[in-house]
């Protein structure tokens, strides 16, 4: 197969904090004119901001920052997931837009909703990520279409009808089922979380990238629909000394994992439900594995093999890349679980408080061990912590939405979140987790971030002890 990472100087370097920064500086031009943005900047001329507000966008891929100042009431081009409709006037003196007229039938978000999951800008768009913006993020769940995305090969089109799932090896009957056969088994529901364990990764030495979106967005949560895969082991029957199972995808990069077979017939889930319809192309479709509390990279998308073994498979996902290199050479293998971790999402990195006085501070937290006991949050860097509400339902595997009221002084602050779950573990400074690793391991950074308010209200990315 062709080396598509062939080198391209006119390609930033994948994985080069400067190709995300440049990301970031489009994304953060674009919101910097408009009014109706936290990270508004004051700058644009009144005018032009009363016509526009709220119009702001970037294409994906291209990543280039469009400005739309529009002449009031024409329509003009729609923003990412919206119909753009003329707006009257007055809208109690005109009829509204007639019911299933102009979407096709699908419902869209109205239009003056623009957020977008960006693209991490990789040498091929097969091979990348995309980050959920977690700064406007409201409540636990993420909306289908922002939910972060990590694919090896691109997005796998699959015909469900023609689509199988064949299970094999150490089993008592090798068996294969269609979509229709999955879903006749007993289904069941769950919100859970899914992070890639690569979340953060340029964030371990120094702060690097500015927004919430680029230090913490391969994150969401969707509700996950599906058949327990203990279900469907279970229907093959284990045989006796069965330790592990393969799992592999139907996609170009035909990922494959291997997870231990206690895990497997504990709570994983073999999904093709997500926030009530079939789960997204992006996000594995017609089905994928759900692993869940574990690292990203495990959750096989576009699954079609399971095969159980009484070792490990060893495949390059879990010994050239998913280990974590430690100081003495040596790596960390099998780091499944991720573990807790919390951030602030407002106010955060870039975002401007215009004045002093009162500011709800708003956050995430999540463990793969269970659920969040406890969110404390500190605006002195650490000196007092104050408790957060936790807003329920508090779920296990699960993002949980905290807040704390704040009175901003008009001083400089450093805000930071510290997250405890339910087995009592607490979320760590990243400074503990760069003596405890090293520098050379990339993967499963969840240490408390720290945004500094400055006197002027501008919010920035800092690492603070
Ligand atoms: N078949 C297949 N499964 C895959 C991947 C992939 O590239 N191919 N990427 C993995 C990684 S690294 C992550 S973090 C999650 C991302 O899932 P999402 O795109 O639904 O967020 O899927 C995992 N499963
Ligand atoms: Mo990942």
């Amino acid at each position: 197969m062709k080396n598509l990472a062939s080198s391209d100087p006119a390609l930033p370097k994948p994985h080069s904090p400067e190709a995300l920064q440049e990301q970031e500086r489009q994304f953060l031009e674009a919101e910097q004119r408009d009014p109706a943005s936290p990270y508004y900047r004051g700058s644009e001329p009144q005018a032009q901001a009363q016509a526009a507000p709220a119009r702001r966008r970037f294409m994906l891929g291209a990543m280039a920052a469009v400005g739309t100042a529009g002449v009031p009431g024409m329509a003009a081009a729609a923003t990412p997931g919206a119909k753009e409709r003329t707006v009257p006037p007055d809208a109690t003196k005109v009829q509204g837009v007639g019911v299933a007229v102009d979407d096709g039938g699908y419902g869209l978000r109205s239009q003056f909703e623009t957020e977008v999951r960006t693209r991490y800008p990789t040498k091929t768009t097969e091979s990348s990520w995309s980050f959920t913006p977690l700064q406007n993020s409201i409540g636990m769940v993420t909306p289908s279409g922002l939910h972060y995305e990590r694919h090896h090969g691109g997005i796998a089109t699959i015909d469900p009808s023609k689509h199988m799932l064949y299970v094999h090896g150490m089993v008592k009957q090798a068996k294969k089922f269609s979509m229709a056969d999955l879903k006749r088994f007993p289904a069941l529901s769950r919100l859970m979380f899914l992070e890639c364990s690569g979340n953060g990764l340029t964030e371990w030495a120094k702060p690097t990238l500015k927004t919430v979106q680029g230090t913490h967005g391969l994150t969401s949560t969707s509700e996950w629909v599906g058949v327990p895969l203990s279900t469907i082991l279970n229907e093959a029957g284990l045989k006796p000394g069965a330790k592990w199972l393969l799992a592999e995808g139907g996609d170009a990069a035909v990922m494959t994992r291997s997870i231990p077979i206690e895990k497997a017939m504990k709570d994983c889930l073999l999904a093709y439900g997500q926030n009530g319809e079939a789960i997204r192309p992006e996000q594995g479709y017609p089905i994928r594995l759900f692993v869940s509390g574990y690292e990203g990279n495990m959750s096989i998308k576009w699954l079609r093999r399971l095969e159980v073994s009484d070792m490990p498979f060893m495949t390059r996902e879990e010994t050239s890349k998913y280990t974590d290199l430690m100081p003495d050479g040596t790596a960390l293998q099998f780091s499944f679980l991720m573990e807790a971790k919390s951030v602030i999402t407002y106010p955060s990195g870039e975002m401007l408080l215009q004045k002093p006085g009162f500011y709800e501070i708003s956050g995430l937290a999540w463990s793969g061990r269970g659920s969040i006991k406890r969110v404390e949050v500190s605006v002195d860097g650490g000196k007092s912590w104050r408790d957060a509400t936790l807003h329920g339902p508090v779920l296990p595997i699960c993002h949980t939405r905290f807040t704390l009221p704040w009175e901003w002084d008009g001083k400089e602050a450093i805000l930071q979140s510290r997250c405890t779950d339910d087995t009592g573990y607490v979320q760590p400074t990243i400074k503990a987790l760069v003596d405890e690793r090293g520098l050379s391991s990339v993967y499963h950074l969840n240490g408390i971030q720290s945004w500094k308010v400055a006197a002027s209200g501008e919010v920035s990315n800092v690492h603070h002890y």
